[in-house]
């Protein structure tokens, strides 16, 4: 299989195989074929994340006819090009004139139902590069793998590794379309990444140059992967979740070998059937064989045990609808995840095997993996954005020192503005940042906000907002740009930001900050960099450290 050509070989295949849905009521607006399909394939890359492939809604609207065709086109239109305060973002930037308007005729006609995914066509797309026994038996290069950044080139489908002490690119993969995330093997050797077309590639970091060593493709939509983390089960196995068809996947974690098919649909927490509940976040458990695996529509957390895949242990917590991103807490018992369009926080203790609590958030909370600190007044907390309402909320984390404020919302910091996706800090820093990429106004979504964690004790703590934009000088861009995602190098003095312009045709940006004086260390800037979105440090990530 052309791996390369996948983006497209999905579409042709989606063509093919989709299921036509009822007829479009007679005055629904129409399009020529060929604008169906540019629209469709627009719809699938820049929209069906938030919507859904059936447009059921999620962190966005329902976008199905009976919804769309009372708002009808102009407002449509006015909605996509522009973006709301609600979290939608502007398109303005990237979609012209016409594939606006298309879209919003597109979207008032019947969504089509995507194709299956199996496991007999993951077997025929799984592609073992290198064998494991023809792979180097050390490091055969001698870069600080530690420090090393996985970087997504968002539209140009490739991860750029980034030698976090050089700051130089170490080496550019070409991956699936939109890389994600990347997770980092328990070894430290590995790097899985998982495309938006569902592409799934394993980097080994072993050679000379980082290199693709097993390749497969887990369904025509995905967005998370992680690996087996615990004793014993060291780089053991993989599992991949889809947005379509909503189902995971596990894998053997060295090969990409598909061993085990779980679908994920099924009745939401309120009892209604949904055909479409697709797999959003998964995390590894440091302290058991288990992956924490949450299922967007239905409101389920499932606990998956990976001891005895043969005979598979699910166990299925019943939280709010519309999970979504999440991350550990400080000490790794407790997994803490948004229910966005629910605006809730759920959070599970992995050693009960049990939900914790339910905390009501401000609007669409959007916490990436979040960020812990011991704060001042109420200990330790874990901290989300939001991509509805211009405030970081901090929630308490520790039932045992600090019960009066655990799983209570203790503290609302503001944000430059709303439209957030991402919060950070280290253990080793004082510092918390914070973004605003997706909102429309180009001052605040070049900017981020930074609060000092020791001055939170006060209420009237002030943040210093940053136009990181700005420092990066890329001159003028059509498309906005907009800073997104901070990262830590592995000591946690430096915080990376990608200045993100959204477009593949204009030049984009990495700012490294120096995390005590908050002042630019370097702009890395290369023709290389293509829309540079999520970066991931190797040692971070594999120890969960946010
Ligand atoms: Fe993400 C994490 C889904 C849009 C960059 N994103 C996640 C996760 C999910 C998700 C389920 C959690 C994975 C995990 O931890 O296992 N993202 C979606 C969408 O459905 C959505 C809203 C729309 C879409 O069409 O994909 C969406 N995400 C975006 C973007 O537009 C971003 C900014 C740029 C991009 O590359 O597409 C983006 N998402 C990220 C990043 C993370 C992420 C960088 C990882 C955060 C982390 O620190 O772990």
């Amino acid at each position: 299989l052309m791996l390369a050509a996948l983006p497209f070989a999905m579409n042709m295949a989606f063509a093919a195989k989709a299921e036509k849905a009822a007829a479009p009521a007679a005055d629904a607006p129409t399009l020529s074929a060929e604008d169906k399909a540019a629209s469709g394939k627009t719809y699938f890359e820049r929209c069906a994340g938030c919507h859904g492939m059936l447009r059921k809604g999620a962190t966005g609207k329902n976008l199905e006819p009976q919804n769309t065709t009372k708002l009808g086109s102009s407002r449509l239109e006015k909605i996509m090009t522009y973006g709301t305060e609600g979290g939608m973002p502007n398109f303005d930037d990237i979609l012209s004139k016409k594939e606006l308007a298309d879209m919003a005729k597109y979207v008032q006609m019947p969504a089509d139902v995507p194709p299956e995914w199996g496991m007999k066509d993951m077997k025929e797309s799984w592609k073992l590069v290198v064998p494991v026994a023809e792979r180097p038996t050390k490091q055969m290069n001698d870069v600080n793998l530690k420090n090393v950044f996985a970087v997504t080139l968002r539209d140009s489908g490739e991860v750029a590794l980034i030698n976090g002490d050089t700051k130089e690119i170490w080496g550019i993969v070409k991956t699936g379309y939109a890389v994600h995330i990347s997770r980092i093997s328990a070894s430290g050797r590995y790097v899985h990444v998982i495309g938006r077309d569902g592409r799934y590639d394993l980097i080994d970091m072993w050679y000379k140059e980082p290199k693709i060593v097993a390749t497969m493709k887990a369904g025509y939509e995905a967005r998370s992967v992680d690996t087996s983390k615990y004793k014993g089960y060291e780089d053991k196995y993989a599992v991949v979740g889809a947005y379509w068809p909503p189902q995971y996947a596990i894998l053997d974690g060295e090969t990409l070998e598909p061993l085990k098919l779980v679908s994920t649909r099924g009745v939401t927490v309120d009892g209604e059937y949904h055909p479409e509940p697709r797999v959003a976040s998964i995390v590894s458990s440091h302290d058991k064989p288990e992956w924490v695996i949450n299922i967007k529509e239905t409101g389920m957390i499932k606990l998956v045990d990976y001891s005895d895949i043969a005979n598979l242990k699910e166990v299925t917590i019943n939280s709010a609808k519309f999970l979504h991103d999440g991350g550990f807490d400080s000490t790794k018992r407790y997994f803490l995840v948004a229910a966005n369009a629910s605006n809730k926080i759920a959070v599970v203790d992995t050693k009960e095997g049990k939900l914790a609590a339910l905390v009501d958030t401000a609007k669409i909370p959007h916490p990436g993996r979040g960020a812990n600190f011991t704060h001042p007044k109420y200990g330790p907390v874990w901290a989300t954005s939001h991509l509805g309402a211009d405030v970081i909320t901090l929630i308490g984390t520790d039932p045992k020192g600090h019960p009066e404020q655990a799983w209570k919302v203790v503290q609302e910091l503001k944000n430059h503005g709303a439209n957030s996706l991402f919060v950070k800090t280290h253990p080793n820093s004082k510092n918390l940042w914070s973004d605003a990429p997706l909102n429309p106004d180009p001052e605040l979504a070049g900017s981020v906000s930074v609060y000092n964690i020791d001055e939170l004790g006060n209420p009237d703590a002030k943040s210093q907002v940053i136009n990181l934009a700005a420092a990066a000088d890329l001159g003028k861009t059509k498309g906005l740009q907009r800073v997104v995602h901070g990262e830590y190098n592995e000591k946690g003095d430096e915080v990376w930001f990608s200045v993100w312009t959204g477009n593949k045709t204009e030049p984009s940006a990495i700012v490294v900050v120096d995390d005590k004086t908050r002042t630019v260390k370097k702009v890395i800037k290369d023709k290389r960099l293509v829309t540079p979105t999520g970066k991931f440090n190797v040692y971070n990530t594999q120890h969960d450290v946010y």
